[in-house]
């Protein structure tokens, strides 16, 4: 048994920030169920294309766990069906542009008389405000919510990070409020509407900087880099650079091979608790006893000097040479890892994280498996599915309808052949 068996989810999301979440959900046992449009199917499908004929890596790294229902929802017969698993699910999941449900014809109010219990959850670019008519993509996203400001070198342009905050990171927001409210309907009775939107989704991501902000109103930010530089700061939260601005300083340092290499860095944290061994460990034990470096509060003014210092030792070593020496002294450093040796991690592939799926248009990939490890709820990743792959097995499992009836839909145009899968 899986933790949400029997959770029937309507799908209709497409691109990023909606298929992690419905990912998720099918991970954790949901029957996904995705409602394509005849013909087109999610637009990733035919993105970024790297074997000819063949669902795209955009595609089918996001649409594990699921099956394919083409379905033309502007079409009456595809409205009628449509009524029909509103009906029969549990969670209906959206990223349409702003109005493009209603305009179907499938407002809220529409949804709750047909299923009281339905779960309806939304990932839109902003929520109520100046902007909420607004499409929104990944950077768009971040730019808006405080990522892109505060990200980047001082002296340089905003920048976007490669990490997906706002799409895959929205779409983990949301998926959580959707098991939320599952968990609520359980003594309510009733659905609820779910709305996670990505500006918000950035900002709760990016809190610390807000936090920065109002400490930069009694003061300067003594942990970022500039402090100790002299350089004044300005009203909002600067960009930082590779400092960690926190409590305990950090910063990104050159490793042995750097010149060639580009990922020959490591990270390294000079937390207080073991500063007599970092000290011990880069050749500079007298730091230990001298007040300019001693404390905490001594080193905020020199953090750049103290960081250059450390990698005349670390550009000494391999960054995992720097992970073996400082790993047993407690002292917290991490290698920056290319996504060449995440792929070839053995360690990764054993725990389920990085995934090989066989697929019958493009052979195997890698793909992630699902982050979050569950001792009772076994996540196994089954391929994404061709278009429409599951039209015929979806209106009769789900909906009872009989083979003259699908092929009817197919008649009226609010379906489509289904196309047949390779063999497998
Ligand atoms: N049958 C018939 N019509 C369908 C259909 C189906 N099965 N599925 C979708 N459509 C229609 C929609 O109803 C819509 O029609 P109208 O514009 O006439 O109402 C149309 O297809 C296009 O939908 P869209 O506006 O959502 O798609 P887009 O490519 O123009 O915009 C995006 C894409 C991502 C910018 C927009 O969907 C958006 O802003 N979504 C919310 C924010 C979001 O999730 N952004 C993240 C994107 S990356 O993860």
């Amino acid at each position: 048994m899986k933790a949400l068996e029997g959770v029937k989810i309507l799908d209709f999301t497409h691109v990023q920030s909606g298929p992690t979440c419905t990912q998720l959900l099918g991970w954790f046992g949901a029957d996904v169920i995705k409602v394509e449009r005849p013909g087109v199917g999610d637009a990733t499908r035919k993105q970024l294309v790297d074997v000819e004929g063949a669902d795209s890596l955009y595609f089918t790294m996001l649409n594990h766990n699921t099956r394919s229902l083409t379905l033309n929802t502007k079409n009456p017969k595809g409205k009628e069906v449509l009524e029909r698993l509103v009906k029969e699910c549990d969670v209906l999941v959206e990223n349409f542009a702003p109005g493009a449900l209603d305009r179907m014809g499938f407002t809220w109010e529409r949804i709750q008389e047909l299923n009281p219990r339905m779960i309806m959850a939304s990932v839109k670019g902003f929520g109520p405000g100046p902007f909420q008519d607004c499409k929104v993509y990944e950077n768009v996203a971040q730019c808006a919510g405080g990522s892109a400001s505060t990200t980047g070198f001082l002296d340089g342009p905003p920048m976007v990070t490669g990490a997906q905050i706002g799409d895959s990171g929205t779409g983990l927001h949301l998926a959580l409020g959707i098991v939320a409210a599952l968990f609520q309907r359980e003594k309510t009775g009733r659905g609820q509407k779910v709305l996670a939107p990505m500006q918000d989704g950035v900002l709760n991501l990016c809190r610390v900087k807000l936090r920065d902000q109002q400490r930069l109103e009694r003061g300067p930010l003594q942990e970022y880099s500039q402090f100790g530089e002299g350089i004044p700061f300005g009203e909002a939260t600067p960009r930082a650079g590779n400092d960690s601005g926190g409590g305990q300083p950090g910063r990104i340092l050159k490793c042995k091979g750097w010149e060639t290499d580009p990922d020959s860095y490591t990270y390294f944290i000079t937390q207080a608790a073991v500063w007599d061994k970092i000290c011990d460990v880069i050749g500079k034990p007298d730091w230990k006893e001298d007040p300019e470096y001693a404390t905490p509060k001594a080193r905020l003014n020199k953090l750049t000097h103290i960081f250059e210092t450390i990698e005349q030792w670390t550009m000494t070593k391999t960054k995992f040479e720097v992970m073996e020496i400082c790993n047993p002294l407690d002292i917290p450093v991490g290698p920056i890892l290319s996504m060449k040796e995440l792929a070839a991690d053995p360690s990764l592939r054993e725990t389920g994280t990085i995934v090989e799926v066989d697929h019958p248009e493009r052979g195997a990939y890698l793909t992630v498996g699902c982050p979050i490890k569950m001792s009772d709820s076994e996540v196994t990743v089954t391929r994404s599915p061709l278009l429409g792959e599951h039209t015929a097995e979806i209106l009769s499992d789900v909906l009872g309808y009989s083979d003259e009836e699908v092929a009817e839909l197919k008649e009226a145009g609010a379906t489509e052949v289904v196309k047949k899968m390779a063999a497998e």
